[in-house]
């Protein structure tokens, strides 16, 4: 208590000041000319998902017409969208990877 003995004040600040970095959630968008076995392959490539993990990713996607597919720091998510987005492209397909800031 520093009304006691302002020496003490230091050890008495329990409350952690640092902050963590924002984290991005790297999102998968359908469409309906992308080949459901292309985008299995993009998850299991770039977001190391197993087979069946990548399958069942890629049909929420197919379903609900977007999904999280991982979370990191700004600068991943970044790497992450442009390979996603280079990979469709190079292979001519319409396949929409973005990000946004966690809440
Ligand atoms: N809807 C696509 C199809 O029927 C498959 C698909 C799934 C495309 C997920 C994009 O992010 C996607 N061929």
């Amino acid at each position: 208590d520093p009304d006691e003995d302002p020496a003490l004040s230091i050890l008495v600040e329990t409350r952690p000041k640092t902050q963590r970095p924002p984290l991005y959630k790297v999102l998968l968008l359908n469409d309906d000319y992308t080949p459901m076995e292309f985008v299995v392959h993009v998850l299991e490539r770039f977001f190391g998902m197993t087979h069946a993990e990548a399958f069942e990713v890629m049909l929420t996607v197919h379903k609900k017409g977007v999904a999280v597919v991982g979370v990191f720091s700004h600068e991943i998510a970044e790497t992450k969208v442009g390979q996603v987005m280079d990979f469709a492209r190079r292979h001519q397909h319409p396949l929409q990877c973005t990000m946004e800031k966690e809440e």
